[in-house]
């Protein structure tokens, strides 16, 4: 019981007050030393680099803590609205280098490094990732926090410390096989558990209604079964500002009871299984990145985490402005990352009524004015929905509330269309039918006063459908923040060499600014200028192959064009058109079709759902063909295809830098944003791509002779939808046809019969909602065009340039300048500037 060492007064500032670290290299190595002998134990016969990457970790994170506790303080001090990011994910990759680098102490830990006989990248390899996350949405989580952190607003991550993270791939016969990724195995240095913060969160029982002291109707919520969450601090860096955030993930934990075996009295083994149970919630991560219903385990991880959450910053308002609620909108607001963590809505108003006794309307305002929803998809079947009987018996206090804030809204649209009950019906937020559903979006719509999409398409796609309903009823809810991504990491860290190039001839203040790489565009056609962006691809170029060497086994020549796609595998992202493409330029090889060829080298990597079959398969057919066109002699060093297995942020890192071409080829309409386009666009590579997510808006900076455009626009996918025909487009169309001869004819799986026969079905069906064959003849001629492009060394480098210099807008400081000034309206609060040299502490 953590009461037994509370301290009986509540503030010791003597035990928080402590000089500042040094920042200089003679400072930073004396502390690995230390770290490394003192505190780890470790000595010279000690085998395991990771000891010393550990030393150095303690080291950076002592800095990172004393800006930490000040930034926490100027906060405080300036009574600040602030804002808290609630999402299920957070991709953050490895801290280390992050941390360095924002810091500004890369030359320092160079220096301090090498009197230590140690090397950086070794450091930076021992690091596992944090993969708390699918995808772009998570990864979209951690851009978020960087530029937050960057631009001194008070924003906080609140999420999971998911025990497992996204799991590890590997490949085995050319099928993914899915292995658990403990990346806490070892200790992580990163976080600081804060037990003094932990909540309780309760699940099951039953609601009772009962009448208060003053004859006051009330609820609460009794016979639970809790779950204590445990918070783990992770601290978040801003750049070169003394700011440092906080991202907060809950680790689920039994609850003292539990351990006191009170319920289990004698039962000694049946009470530790029950610890088990609850410990369950945080266990692992759902690599699901488009919808995984039905699951009562996910369900509990997104109340969880609202919960948890919720509490923690009502116990804050609660000790410092005590009971007083009426400025609680005023000085805090919510941003849902989709509709994960939506039970915030009802979560809310529960801890308002029943806690702290609010009146409805009271707390209705209240949840009204914090909340705001960002949608992340146009898939009808991602949108999230959970049976009306597994809410009542997971969480049937909520259920209450949520059938109570859906009967006053059908109110309110009976008012405005009266009668109008078809309307009433497919605005509820309870789906009716056989098995009754909560309709997550609707309550994220309904309980929010922002509602945003993350690229200008989608949220007009929004409007006009998915929602189209509820933009007609409040189309003041509706807006548009358009993705981006970080350049600190994704160009500043991640490219150190064509960062310098940049630095050196318009200064370095793009890392702020990222408008800035506009002085790179009359850059684009100096000859000189040029030859050194090229030299700076090409050294990146063979790091990276380097990397698919050790990864794949497959050399790619350094004078072919790197072709990378690279992002989860689904079908609608249409990794399926890219392999047609690759099949098809392996027949011109062996027809002898090769005048004017430009080699290419491609290279697809993601993750594929454990559950989801075709996107499985999709793999296991890039797999087979790779295998056949690497070991032709007569392809030779023509093309070349791998997949690579495991792709997650740290590979990343190393393959933006070195791709010429991005492929991003999902059917229009389909892809929400993409961020992974933007990380290639920044670092000089060019795009072939749909008119689909974000594409759309870079298309719009880089000017349209600069992006290679193919394939139906949204609405063509739409018109062409009522009539579509993909036999009759394969029989008019030679290369496709010969394509998927080639491919019936099992020419990639001869000693496995009939494996790809789903595939071929799919691209033949007229219900391919994708349809790769609709969009096929217009990708090979675009992608005919990227060669005859590339040909031209000079004239690509030009674009690469310009690429590069118009990807300004795709900055998350952009996207977070803009959250800030649409809906957050937080005021940033700079850190405490320390010691006569001016500098942060
Ligand atoms: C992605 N969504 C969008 N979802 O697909 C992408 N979903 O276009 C966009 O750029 C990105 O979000 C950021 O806005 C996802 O990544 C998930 O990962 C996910 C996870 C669980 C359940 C549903």
């Amino acid at each position: 019981n953590l009461k037994r060492y509370a301290m009986k007064d509540l503030a010791c500032p003597q035990l928080t007050d402590v000089p500042p670290l040094g920042m200089d290299a003679a400072s930073l190595e004396m502390d690995i030393r230390h770290y490394y002998t003192n505190n780890l134990g470790r000595d010279q016969h000690c085998r395991l680099l990771y000891y010393a990457y550990e030393a150095l970790a303690l080291t950076i994170r002592d800095r990172l803590m004393e800006r930490w506790k000040n930034t926490r303080q100027a906060y405080e001090d300036a009574d600040a609205r602030r804002c808290y990011y609630l999402s299920l994910e957070f991709l953050m990759g490895r801290t280390l280098g992050n941390a360095v680098l924002n810091l500004g102490l890369d030359e320092e830990i160079e220096k301090a490094l090498n009197n230590l006989c140690l090397r950086y990248e070794d450091m930076v390899d021992a690091e596992p990732d944090a993969g708390l996350g699918n995808g772009g949405l998570g990864r979209l989580a951690a851009c978020f926090l960087d530029s937050c952190a960057t631009l001194q607003l008070p924003v906080m991550g609140y999420g999971i410390r998911y025990e497992y993270g996204m799991f590890r791939q590997n490949i085995n016969n050319g099928y993914q096989v899915e292995e658990p990724d403990h990346w806490l195995a070892m200790t992580n240095r990163w976080e600081v558990e804060r037990r003094e913060y932990r909540q309780r969160i309760k699940f099951g029982g039953h609601s009772e209604h009962y009448y208060d002291d003053n004859g006051r109707r009330r609820a609460r919520w009794v016979d639970t079964q809790d779950v204590q969450a445990i918070p783990y601090d992770v601290p978040i860096p801003g750049f070169n500002n003394g700011t440092v955030n906080t991202l907060r993930l809950w680790r689920a934990e039994a609850t003292e009871e539990f351990d006191l075996g009170e319920f289990n009295a004698g039962d000694y083994a049946g009470s530790v299984a029950a610890k088990n149970e609850a410990e369950k919630i945080t266990m692992v991560l759902y690599p699901n990145d488009a919808s995984e219903n039905g699951k009562n385990l996910r369900l509990g991880q997104q109340y969880f985490l609202a919960s948890a959450s919720l509490q923690d910053v009502i116990d804050r308002w609660t000790t410092i402005k005590g009971k007083d609620f009426s400025r609680f909108a005023e000085l805090n607001c919510f941003q849902l990352n989709d509709t994960h963590p939506c039970c915030a809505v009802p979560e809310l108003m529960r801890l308002l009524l029943d806690v702290h006794h609010l009146t409805w309307d009271e707390a209705w305002e209240i949840v009204q004015a914090t909340m705001a929803y960002t949608n992340h998809t146009l898939l009808p079947e991602a949108l999230e929905k959970w049976s009306v009987r597994m809410f009542q018996h997971l969480l049937p206090r909520l259920l209450e509330i949520i059938y109570e804030i859906n009967a006053r809204f059908l109110k309110e649209v009976a008012l405005r269309w009266p009668g109008d009950l078809e309307r009433q019906r497919r605005m509820s937020l309870i789906e009716e039918g056989p098995v009754p559903q909560v309709r997550m979006a609707y309550l994220g719509i309904v309980g929010s006063f922002s509602v945003n999409g993350v690229a200008a398409l989608h949220s007009r796609l929004l409007q006009q459908g998915l929602f189209r309903d509820f933009y007609e009823m409040w189309p003041e809810k509706f807006n548009n923040k358009t993705n981006g991504v970080t350049q600190r990491r994704w160009l500043a860290y991640a490219n150190p060499l064509l960062a310098e190039l940049i630095s050196s001839r318009i200064g370095s203040g793009w890392t702020t600014d990222l408008a800035q790489l506009k002085q790179l565009e009359p850059l684009a056609a100096d000859r000189a200028f040029q030859q050194q962006w090229q030299q700076v691809k090409n050294a990146n170029k063979e790091l990276l192959a380097d990397f698919v060497a050790d990864k794949c086994g497959v050399a790619f020549p350094l004078d072919s064009l790197f072709d990378v796609q690279v992002k989860r595998i689904h079908e609608y992202k249409r990794q399926l058109l890219n392999i047609l493409h690759v099949i098809h330029l392996y027949q011109r090889i062996k027809q002898g079709d090769i005048a004017d060829w430009v080699p290419r080298a491609i290279l697809i990597g993601g993750k594929a759902a454990p559950g989801y079959a075709m996107a499985k398969l999709i793999i296991k057919l890039v797999n087979n063909v790779a295998t056949v066109i690497n070991h032709d002699p007569q392809v030779g060093d023509l093309l070349k295809l791998v997949f690579l297995p495991n792709y997650n942020v740290s590979a990343m890192e190393i393959i933006c830098a070195g791709t010429d071409l991005s492929e991003q080829i999902s059917t229009a309409g389909k892809e929400a944003s993409g961020t992974g386009n933007m990380k290639f666009m920044m670092n000089g590579a060019l795009t072939i791509g749909t008119l689909d997510g974000a594409n759309i808006e870079m298309r719009e900076e880089v000017g349209a002779d600069n992006f290679f455009l193919f394939g139906l626009s949204a609405e063509e996918v739409e018109e062409r939808r009522r009539h579509y025909d993909p036999a009759a487009i394969i029989a008019a169309d030679k290369h496709l046809g010969q394509v998927m001869q080639l491919l019936q004819s099992a020419h990639f799986n001869q000693f496995e019969p009939g494996i790809f026969d789903p595939i071929i079905r799919a691209i033949v069906n007229p219900d391919d909602l994708w349809m790769v064959a609709a969009d096929f003849d217009s990708y090979r001629i675009a992608q005919e065009e990227v060669s005859r492009a590339y040909r031209d060394q000079q004239g690509w480098t030009r674009m690469s340039i310009l690429n590069s210099a118009a990807s300004g807008k795709f900055s998350t400081d952009r996207t977070m300048h803009q959250y800030n000034e649409d809906i957050w309206r937080l005021q940033a609060v700079a850190a405490r500037k320390v010691g006569e040299d001016g500098k942060y502490i």
